[in-house]
């Protein structure tokens, strides 16, 4: 298949309540997105990365660049037969994962739309429907948060996540389990400890939790090979896997028993059913991570949640949690049990609102394929 056209478009939209985690708060989005034309066909892809290096070290500035300068000549430079050549093509560039996803991600869409295939077929799921939790932020008190959890249990949601840190741990995961003594509960530190507060985070294991998210730092596995060795409270990675070959040595040394699976993080769709293929084939859990989307990184994760591995409840949750109006049509739904039903139609099967984008567009720039 051969690439006519790119176009990466920024975009800003406010959160409809601002976003906390253990570095920092997040009010308002600033989103690239890319656009992909072949074969009279038009694809889309998402780059996750937050507005600041925090997360990781990509930015909406750094991975322009990148797409602009390496990825996007690259990719119309000769044709492909399958978006994973294109993670092949791109392996030169070390890292900037989130701008790499965004380009496969849109061939994906293509190509599933060429072969008739929804994306989530395409990809081998087997899932109709996928279970979904929620992400809850610090909030500026301990009642805001309960009143938060209490409202997204109403809607449905099958598990709560809660963002700790430092001063936002015990004490708080003590308040919600009083409030909820048997809800399906985490916690996601976001790396904001250190081996130094082992003794602090064993006092976490009396809260059940079904697993701790990321404690330690965003590139270490062996400290949390040796924490997991003290807690009773499973481990999951999310910063620290970024490939299939990460999972492999963070399991060979017990640094984890779950993992985040984001496609942001480990470079799009191909990358991601690896690291799938190898949890499954391990009987290692995995969910779908999320990174404050807009409808387009949420149509391609609940793609990628219908894989048979992806069995506990994710962080991919409705649009109207995130935005007053959402980018895609339909917007996402939850429905009354907690779960996202896949949709069927072609690609991602919700349809970009053009209108919407450019209404929100700060900056655009294309790339025509001359050759
Ligand atoms: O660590 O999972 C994370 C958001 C931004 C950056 C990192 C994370 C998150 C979330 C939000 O937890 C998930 C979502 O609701 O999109
Ligand atoms: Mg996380």
């Amino acid at each position: 298949m051969r690439i006519d056209r790119i176009e990466l478009v920024e975009i800003r939209m406010p959160l409809v309540h601002f976003f906390e985690t253990s570095f920092g708060r997040t009010t308002d989005r600033r989103i690239v997105l890319l656009r992909a034309r072949a074969e009279g066909l038009e694809g889309w892809g998402e780059v996750t990365c937050g507005e600041k290096p925090f997360y990781s070290y990509e930015t909406p500035d750094t991975a322009w660049h990148i797409l602009r300068d390496f990825l996007i000549p690259w990719a119309l430079e000769k044709s492909w037969d399958s978006p994973a050549d294109l993670g092949e093509r791109f392996q030169p560039v070390r890292g900037h994962n989130m701008a790499k996803a965004a380009l496969e991600n849109a061939l994906w869409d293509i190509d599933a739309q060429s072969k008739g295939l929804s994306l989530a077929d395409l990809l081998g799921g087997t899932r109709e429907e996928i279970p979904c939790g929620v992400s809850i932020g610090i909030q500026n008190s301990p009642q805001e948060l309960i009143e938060k959890i209490r409202k997204e249990l109403a809607a449905g949601y099958q598990r709560i996540k809660v963002k700790i840190k430092p001063g936002w741990d015990v004490d708080i995961l003590e308040t919600i389990r009083n409030e909820f003594p048997s809800i399906d509960l985490m916690a996601d530190a976001n790396s904001a400890y250190t081996l130094a507060d082992t003794a602090h985070l064993k006092l976490l294991d009396r809260f059940h939790l079904m697993m701790i998210e990321q404690p330690l730092g965003w590139n270490d596995l062996v400290d949390h090979s040796r924490l997991q060795r003290e807690l009773k409270t499973p481990i999951c990675l999310d910063e620290s896997i970024h490939s299939a070959e990460d999972a492999r040595k963070a399991l060979e040394i017990g640094a984890c028993k779950i993992i985040n699976i984001k496609l942001g993080r480990v470079g799009g769709h191909s990358a991601a059913r690896k690291l799938h293929d190898f949890c499954f084939a391990q009987g290692v859990p995995v969910w779908c991570g999320g990174m404050l989307e807009s409808g387009i990184g949420r149509a391609h994760n609940i793609a990628m949640s219908t894989l048979p591995g992806f069995v506990l409840p994710g962080d991919v949750s409705a649009s109207r949690r995130y935005w007053a109006q959402d980018i895609i049509d339909p917007e996402v739904t939850v429905t009354a049990k907690g779960t996202i039903v896949a949709p069927k139609g072609p690609g991602l099967g919700y349809v970009p609102n053009l209108a919407r984008i450019e209404k929100v567009t700060v900056r655009k720039e294309s790339f025509e394929n001359r050759s």
